[in-house]
């Protein structure tokens, strides 16, 4: 397609359980397949890989495991498809990924366990390829419980979500200059949030000419050139 940058842009949407993640995961890319762009949609955790099986039956309460052990495995994970994203994007595809890096902090740190501090859990995501833009969609907790199957997984309790949201409000602060993190009011019907999604989303769809960030690259350089000294 003609004005195509030299790789595809990486999009990310985050948000608490049943915030509309997926509904508005499937509306986005029927509107960039509309515009004729060629996308690759991702979800995490991907339940179909041997690590996914795990996680799955974990979050279905089917099996239990140490917190510190299924907060590594949704990081494993991402790792395992981590090259599936980077040649997607080195292809030219759009990426539109359901939850990613930041949902494996919010719901692993809220718990509040010892050894799971908040720099613990962002640790064994630092260098992920990071996206180019990440919309996190914002419900209010009425919203949630009203949305279909509220409460049916693991962690859909309502004094988990409020801790989950206070971890997001952190890491979207964190990521800085508000061009890469965006909340989104998701309350509202389902095109309504879809059209601010599209807004948001159209000036990468044609791609980017700005290399593959990695996330939190700044933190990984300062701790490996600090082991060259000792
Ligand atoms: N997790 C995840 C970790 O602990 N660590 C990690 O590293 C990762 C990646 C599973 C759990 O795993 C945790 C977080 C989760 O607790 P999941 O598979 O993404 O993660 O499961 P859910 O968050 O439960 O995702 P869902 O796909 O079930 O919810 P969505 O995608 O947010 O919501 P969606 O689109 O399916 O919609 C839910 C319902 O609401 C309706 C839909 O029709 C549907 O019935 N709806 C709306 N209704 C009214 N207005 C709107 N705007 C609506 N949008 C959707």
């Amino acid at each position: 397609m003609s004005g195509r940058k030299t790789r595809g842009a990486f999009i990310v949407i985050e948000g608490l359980d049943r915030s509309g993640k997926s509904t508005q995961v499937a509306l986005l890319e029927e509107r960039l397949k509309g515009e004729g762009i060629p996308v690759r949609v991702m979800k995490f955790p991907d339940r179909t890989t041997p690590i996914g099986k795990m996680i799955d039956s974990y979050l279905r309460s089917e099996t239990e495991m140490d917190d510190r052990a299924i907060h590594l495995l949704f990081s494993a994970n991402r790792w395992e498809l981590s090259k599936s994203i980077t040649d997607a994007l080195d292809a030219g595809e759009t990426v539109v990924c359901d939850r990613y890096a930041f949902s494996g902090i919010a719901f692993s740190a809220a718990k509040n366990k010892p050894g799971m501090s908040f720099e613990w859990c962002r640790a064994p995501d630092v260098a992920l390829p990071a996206p180019d833009l990440t919309l996190f969609l914002a419900v209010t907790p009425e919203a949630q419980r009203a949305r279909g199957g509220f409460g049916e997984e693991r962690y859909e309790k309502a004094d988990m979500q409020e801790r989950v949201e206070h971890v997001f409000e952190r890491i979207g602060v964190e990521m800085g200059d508000g061009s890469r993190w965006i909340a989104v009011d998701a309350d509202g019907g389902k095109e309504e949030v879809a059209q601010e999604l599209w807004r948001l989303v159209q000036p990468l769809a044609k791609g980017t000419d700005r290399p593959l960030a990695r996330l939190w690259a700044d933190l990984d350089e300062r701790v490996r050139n600090s082991h060259l000294y000792i």
